[in-house]
């Protein structure tokens, strides 16, 4: 019993470990309404329910937060060098673009994982090169939403090391 309750604080959020922001870009709202074939049937609610439901289990607290805008991506990466203890991004379109984003993770200073749905290898040579990928300490692409729940389980044990 006693083993039990410790290994349940344990996976509880501690009061100390702010809570990883799982960031999504542009047209990411748009899961599951079109283009199945590529980004499956899931809708970004369904991906948020599953994370946070891995969170649980992992004992992190998570903060999800959704934009099309670049500039809304930049502010809340530059407020998460204080509110937040890392941080999981899908930048959309904009991970080929924005060096805007790159410069905000570089300045955040947080652990940075990249998520993809696609494989983004296998599509246009556009989708070849990511912007933010030098600010990440890794990259999941073509997992489909999974990529988000290996991001969390990789964030739960780089935040304790
Ligand atoms: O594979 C990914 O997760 C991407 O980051 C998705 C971006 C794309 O520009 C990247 O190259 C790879 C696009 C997100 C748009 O998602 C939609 C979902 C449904 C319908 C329309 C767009």
């Amino acid at each position: 019993m006693e083993a039990a309750l410790a290994a349940k604080a344990a996976r509880r959020p501690s009061a100390k470990q702010k809570p990883v922001l799982v960031l999504n870009g542009p047209n990411l709202n748009m899961l599951g309404k079109r283009q199945p074939e590529i980004y499956g049937r899931e809708t970004l609610a369904d991906v948020e329910r599953g994370c946070r439901s891995e969170a649980v289990r992992l004992g992190l607290a998570i903060e999800f937060f959704q934009s099309n805008h670049e500039g809304a991506l930049v502010d809340r990466i530059q407020a998460a060098r204080e509110q937040n203890a890392a941080i999981v991004i899908n930048a959309g379109a904009y991970t080929h673009t924005s060096v805007a984003l790159l410069d905000a993770l570089n300045a955040a200073e947080l652990p940075v994982i990249e998520v993809h749905l696609s494989n983004i290898y296998k599509r246009e040579a556009f989708r070849h090169h990511s912007y933010i990928s030098p600010a990440a300490v890794g990259v999941i692409a073509g997992l489909g939403s999974q990529g988000y729940l290996l991001a969390l389980q990789a964030l739960a044990r780089h935040l304790v090391r």
